[in-house]
């Protein structure tokens, strides 16, 4: 009989899950143990810090659409990777939090480190599964695997009693766990069509989760046909092919305000997979909250993200792939006058949007992501967490495909760096390239150990302007003239990143960049490059002062 542990790692390995995101504890030693085992099959990367693990494994999960596995101790463990279930909620992305628990016969006393997780993970995880029970480990195992892919997917947190783990269970659980797939039925899409034939200035509005190549394809043929401009959803950029002639832009932080005032003057948005949230709304304005000025058709595959916020026209309750599918099979086609020009004209003011902007010192991130945009090739990815600094990068870089934006919609920094490095591991032939604020590289800039000891070449920028910027924007404007609590006093970064073995580079003149970059692509070992910003430009176009 197996343990319950090496059960738990073989329903794992058995719904095809390669990676294990992990800071080791004592309470989850038989964990680590069966591991041991299986490392050619499933594969433990050791972090340097919890939240770290967490996010590598949200990131796993946006890259494979299979959950990320993340592998910490009671406790603090748990406190510590209570972030990456956060970002997993928001974002929708299916996540496994493995936490290790007191044993059965020390539980309810407080005893060491000892959580009610079903309590302190009530809102952020979609559920809380406790193996309790040897004979059960494989069966709930599957249950959390199943919870965290289905419906709208999202971190599911496991716990293990120790006790437990070291039991003889029985075997795992190996037939595939799949998800039910809603798909559009046909009166909705009937009436979807309908909706166009009466439109005057439609817009597609793409976004959320279940995407796939084939997905991007269909609706590209439909936006071509019917000639409706494309939309992406705030950092969900990489639904469409930012260089193709439908293309308009992302609605989020910082949108164009001439693509804002465009979606505003449709008079139809059909909205895919987003869930059309606030960052992405413009603050619930955009389509109005609860009733919308334009005509919306909602397509989601969760129900409960269809009419309990914005009350859609028309509801489809469908996967995206299936949607994206039907949109294509309509071969809607417009006639030679409606809407013409209206794709062109959104098209030309997105281009226009991507110019790069000047600055007046310091290194001109604009033309910084512009160059680096040049010289990678259409299927590197890129990480980001949060700050001003991913303002460049969202409105400068052109996403290609489906899969290369790591970009957390929870706002979190500290996101980008462990988010690169997963995608680095699964990923070793493709590019990455990780954007960072000088305070959000910081909060995870440890897990550059991790980055060499598994050969993590990924290359970083750091947007260094000596401040948490985006607080300092937003004082600037509500606190005029006192500044509090949002300047920074920073190491050497680049000396920094070679005290890890990494490669450190500063550039502090805008020319300067394409010979660092060169040589970060170079380096043979992961690269940062700290690139010196003036803190008065605050973001692309626009200065503090
Ligand atoms: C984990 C976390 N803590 C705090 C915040 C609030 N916050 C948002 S942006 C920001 C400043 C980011 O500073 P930096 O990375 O230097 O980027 P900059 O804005 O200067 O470009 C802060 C503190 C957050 N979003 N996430
Ligand atoms: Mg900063």
């Amino acid at each position: 009989m197996p343990s319950v542990a090496r059960t738990i790692v073989d329903t794992l390995i058995a719904q095809g899950i390669t990676h294990a995101f992990a800071v080791p504890g004592e309470s989850y030693l038989p964990v680590l143990d069966a591991l041991y085992d299986v490392d050619a099959t499933l594969k433990l990367v050791t972090c340097r810090h919890e939240a770290a693990a967490a996010n590598m494994a949200e990131a796993y999960g946006k890259l494979t659409s299979k959950p990320g596995v993340a592998l910490v101790t009671r406790g603090p463990g748990a406190t510590h990777a209570a972030i990456g279930v956060h970002t997993a909620r928001q974002d929708s992305t299916p996540l496994l939090l493995f936490v290790g628990q007191v044993g059965t016969d020390m539980l309810q006393r407080e005893a060491f480190q000892e959580i009610d997780y079903r309590l302190m993970f009530a809102q952020v995880a979609k559920r809380v599964v406790v193996v309790d029970r040897a004979d059960r480990a494989a069966e709930l195992t599957a249950s959390a695997y199943a919870t965290a892919i289905s419906g709208r997917p999202g971190p599911v947190v496991v716990v293990l009693p120790e006790d437990v783990l070291a039991q003889e269970a029985t075997a795992a659980v190996t037939e595939p766990i799949v998800a039910a797939e809603p798909s559009p039925d046909a009166s909705a899409i009937a009436t979807l069509a309908n909706l166009l034939a009466e439109a005057e200035r439609p817009v597609l509005w793409l976004g959320g989760y279940g995407w796939s190549d084939e997905a991007v394809a269909n609706v590209a043929h439909f936006a071509e046909d019917a000639r409706i401009p494309v939309v992406t959803a705030w950092r969900r950029k990489d639904r469409f092919d930012n260089a193709h002639p439908k293309y308009a832009g992302e609605l989020g932080l910082g949108s164009n305000p001439k693509l804002v005032e465009r979606v505003k003057s449709a008079d139809l948005v059909v909205a895919i997979g987003t869930r059309l949230g606030e960052v992405t709304s413009q603050g619930y304005t955009l389509p109005a909250v609860p009733t919308p000025a334009q005509k919306l058709v909602h397509v989601h595959p969760d129900g409960d993200a269809l009419g309990a916020v914005v009350r859609p026209t028309l509801a489809v309750q469908s996967s995206v792939r299936l949607a994206a599918a039907a949109l294509a099979e309509l071969g809607f086609t417009v006639d030679g006058e409606r809407w013409a020009g209206w794709a062109e004209e959104a098209r030309a003011d997105y281009e226009a949007w991507i110019e790069p902007t000047r600055v007046d010192a310091g290194v001109n991130m604009a033309e910084v992501i512009a160059h680096v945009d040049a010289t990678v090739g259409a299927d590197a990815i890129f990480a980001n967490g949060a700050g001003n600094f991913a303002a460049w990068l969202h409105r400068f870089h052109q996403h290609r495909r489906l899969g290369t934006q790591l970009a957390p919609t929870s706002g979190a920094m500290g996101y980008g760096v462990p988010a690169g490095i997963a995608a680095k591991i699964l990923h070793p032939e493709r590019e990455v390239v990780v954007v960072a604020g000088d305070g959000d590289f910081l909060m995870s800039g440890q897990e550059l150990a991790t980055a060499a000891r598994y050969g993590a070449n990924l290359i970083l920028l750091v947007v260094d302007n000596g401040q948490y910027g985006t607080i300092r924007m937003h004082q600037a404007r509500d606190f005029p003239g006192r500044q509090s609590g949002t300047a920074l006093t920073n190491p050497d970064f680049a000396a920094f990143a070679r005290s890890f073995g990494a490669h450190g580079a500063t550039v502090e003149r805008t020319e300067d960049f394409p010979a660092a970059f060169a040589a970060a692509r170079a380096a043979g070992v992961p690269a940062l490059i700290a690139l010196r910003t003036d803190p008065d430009e605050i973001a692309p176009g626009r200065r503090l002062s």
